[in-house]
């Protein structure tokens, strides 16, 4: 296990890393409403509370580094620089969304941007990750590549082969768990033996067990390990304890027949909040909040004033070229 590097992030990265964990907070909350107004087709997976692994990771990438997510990926998403208003028109399944319209909440990507994708397979995106790591290499490009996903994916037998092969191949692939506790409706500890970042361990390769919690923590392990990984050493594995403040999905509470936490667990997860650790260090916050605030507003009532696909578009979105005369 790595020791915690002492860097720290200058004031005005502090500031713009609080200004986009509120604007993921923000967006994630008007999704909730908006799932509850009937505006999202299907459910949402939100990222409250896991705000700060995604920015401080994020703000060590350029758009040429790439990541993948699962999903819960609109905070991976915005983080990376995806566009806020072209998201929101994606989840409302809107034409001008970033994927036409046609992805939804859990495909969310923007190759322009880096982002690969969310994925709703479980681990679907590590085994993508390392593909992309794999061509990365060929390239010999010194860009890196992210792959976040849950303590339940840790527990998918491809999370052991991308593991092998990128240690193996030294491909440029940064492995990012985001534990937060429950996978779906299980608490971690009933399905998960032993500390998942030990599961790289037999590779060789470089692991930080962290507080996902800490945005300082998350920005310099981030910064430690991925130096680490374009200097060509390899992969590097980042496990951050975090604690999801919503539900595994957005309107569980309709379907659930019992509660799988306690209120006193709620009570103290929620006071272990990102956003609350970092506001006191932050000039101005409550403006920052008010201005995100209106901006998130903006984007969201903009997205819901466009036009779903028209009905043709399926074939001309969902599938290239290539395959012409198949369909
Ligand atoms: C291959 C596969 N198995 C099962 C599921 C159902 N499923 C959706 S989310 C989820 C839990 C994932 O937990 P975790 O990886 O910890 O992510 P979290 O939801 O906690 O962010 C499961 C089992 C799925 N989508 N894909």
């Amino acid at each position: 296990m790595k020791k915690l590097p002492n860097n720290i992030p200058t004031k005005d990265e502090l500031q713009k890393m609080f200004r986009m964990m509120v604007t993921i907070r923000e967006t994630e909350n008007t999704l909730l409403a908006s799932n509850k107004a009937g505006n999202t087709p299907g459910q949402v997976h939100l990222s409250n509370g896991q705000e700060a692994i995604c920015v401080g990771i994020s703000s060590h990438l350029t758009d040429e580094d790439q990541i993948t997510s699962n999903h819960r990926g609109h905070g991976h998403f915005l983080a990376k620089g995806g566009n806020l208003k072209a998201m929101f028109s994606e989840i409302y399944g809107m034409a001008d969304g970033v994927c036409g319209g046609m992805g939804g909440s859990m495909h969310v990507a923007d190759l322009s941007k880096g982002i690969v994708g969310a994925n709703g397979i479980v681990g679907g995106g590590i085994s993508i990750a390392t593909g992309v790591a794999f061509a990365k290499k060929l390239d010999g490009s010194n860009h890196i590549v992210v792959t976040y996903f849950g303590d339940g994916a840790s527990n998918q037998g491809v999370l052991m082969e991308c593991l092998n092969i990128t240690a193996l191949w030294k491909l440029p692939l940064l492995f990012v768990c985001e534990n937060n506790g429950y996978s779906e409706f299980s608490p971690t500890k009933t399905v998960t033996k032993g500390d998942i970042s030990m599961r790289a361990k037999p590779f060789g390769i470089p692991i930080w067990q962290i507080n996902g919690n800490e945005i300082i923590e998350v920005w310099q392990t981030g910064q430690e390990a991925i130096e680490h990984i374009r200097s060509g050493g390899g992969p590097a594995f980042i496990e951050a304890k975090t604690w999801r403040q919503s539900g595994h999905f957005s309107r569980e509470n309709l379907v659930l027949q019992k509660p799988y936490r306690t209120e006193e667990e709620e009570k103290e997860g929620l006071a272990d909040d990102p956003i609350i650790h970092l506001t006191p260090k932050i000039d101005g916050a409550e403006l920052i909040m008010k201005e995100v605030k209106d901006e998130v507003e903006r984007a969201s009532k903009a997205a819901l004033m466009g036009t779903p696909p028209a009905s043709n578009a399926a074939k001309k979105l969902m599938f290239s070229d290539t395959y012409k005369g198949y369909y």
